[in-house]
């Protein structure tokens, strides 16, 4: 991505703190300019090694410091892992995220993630995995291996994030985020609201990301989905308006980046969603489950489309730089002749 602007935090929340209906024009101003407004990229997830992870991070289910209900499991069958993408690819998802409850991958286990890269890229879909930390040398190899993209979020500010998570710190989660970068492989990276956290911590946590030297290509926006036995089960809910606002915010400063509507859309009613949309996310998971919790069903979600005009972005699709010149869909190209915002936009 080309060079941009820097963010400070001051003018990050005065964007932020607009009035609502100014921020959701911009942002959806910002988002035509980029993307066909029309089209959401859907990504499918998979637990391949299930709890009993040694991090603390309050909000989750697979940390093995809190009692969740959740038992651990081992590292999964790479066949399994290739039929469950298969069926997720045939079901529509063109990226496939695989997710391991680890604080770092261990040696043993690097032939089996290559293998599982290998036998799903085999497939035609985009990879994406989030393994923890990774050092310098393991993102190179996950990058041989074919890896499209790398999950691993800040999930808030700098000055909020030990009170979430003890066992590593921010500059921990920046320094895999670099090594992710240098390896060539694409970044995704974003965090969770509910966190106990402020307006002021969601627009850092936004200025940390799009000030990184290149924005992440994904950005995650995840809204906690409380687990009992963690110490966020009893968390205050998120007001869906600044939900919403941190949605446009993101979208305006990462204007090229896909802002991932992520875990907690069960929580959330359609009209929540549409205004999600409508403020620039063009990413969600699919499927009934994420990594441990439940999501959205797949025929729910297709009724939310259908209802709003929406069709699911093609693998690799991107329209970044060059708004007219999208996918010839006849009614979004009759829209945007018609739109007298357009030529503005050009
Ligand atoms: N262990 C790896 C790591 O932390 O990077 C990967 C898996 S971890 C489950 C991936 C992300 O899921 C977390 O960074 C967090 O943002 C999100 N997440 C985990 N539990 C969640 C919850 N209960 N509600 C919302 N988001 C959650
Ligand atoms: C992300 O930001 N959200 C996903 C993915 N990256 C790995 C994970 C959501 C997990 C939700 C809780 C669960 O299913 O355990
Ligand atoms: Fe482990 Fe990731 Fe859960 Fe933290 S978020 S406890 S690192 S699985």
């Amino acid at each position: 991505m080309t060079s941009r602007k820097v963010w400070s935090a001051e003018e990050a929340k005065a964007l932020f703190d607009l009035p609502f209906m100014d921020l959701l024009f911009q942002a959806q101003t910002v988002h035509r300019r980029h993307f066909d407004p029309n089209r959401v990229q859907m990504s499918r997830l998979l637990s391949i090694k299930t709890g009993g992870c040694p991090e603390d991070c309050t909000y989750c289910s697979q940390s093995a410091r809190y009692d969740s209900g959740l038992s651990a499991s081992k590292l999964i069958e790479v066949e399994r892992v290739i039929s469950e993408a298969r069926r997720a690819r045939d079901a529509g998802a063109t990226r496939y995220c695989m997710g391991a409850a680890w604080r770092s991958p261990k040696e043993r286990d690097m032939a089996q993630i290559v293998a599982m890269i290998e036998g799903v890229k085999a497939l035609g879909m985009e990879t994406c995995m989030t393994l923890g930390m990774l050092d310098g040398d393991q993102a190179k190899r996950l990058k041989v291996a074919g890896l499209d993209y790398y999950n691993h979020n800040i999930d808030t500010s700098e000055a909020h994030y030990s009170n979430v998570i003890t066992t590593r710190t921010f500059a921990d989660r920046l320094e895999t985020l670099q090594n992710v970068r240098d390896s060539g492989i694409k970044v995704c990276s974003g965090g969770i609201l509910g966190l106990g956290e402020g307006n002021q911590d969601r627009v850092d946590m936004l200025v940390t990301l799009a000030n990184l030297p290149e924005a992440p290509e994904s950005v995650p926006i995840n809204m906690l989905i409380p687990v009992a036995g963690t110490p966020l089960e009893d968390a205050p809910p998120v007001d869906p308006i600044d939900f919403v606002r941190t949605i446009a915010t993101a979208r305006i400063m990462m204007p090229q980046s896909h802002v991932r509507l992520s875990a907690g859309r069960t929580g959330m009613s359609d009209e929540m969603q549409a205004m999600c949309f409508f403020a620039g996310a063009n990413s969600i998971f699919v499927g009934d489950t994420l990594l441990t919790k439940d999501n959205p069903a797949e025929d729910q979600d297709m009724l939310l489309f259908t209802r709003l005009g929406l069709s699911p972005m093609q693998a690799h699709e991107h329209f970044a730089g060059d708004p007219v010149a999208d996918t010839g869909d006849a009614r979004r190209q009759a829209a945007r002749a018609a739109d007298p915002a357009i030529p503005v936009l050009r």
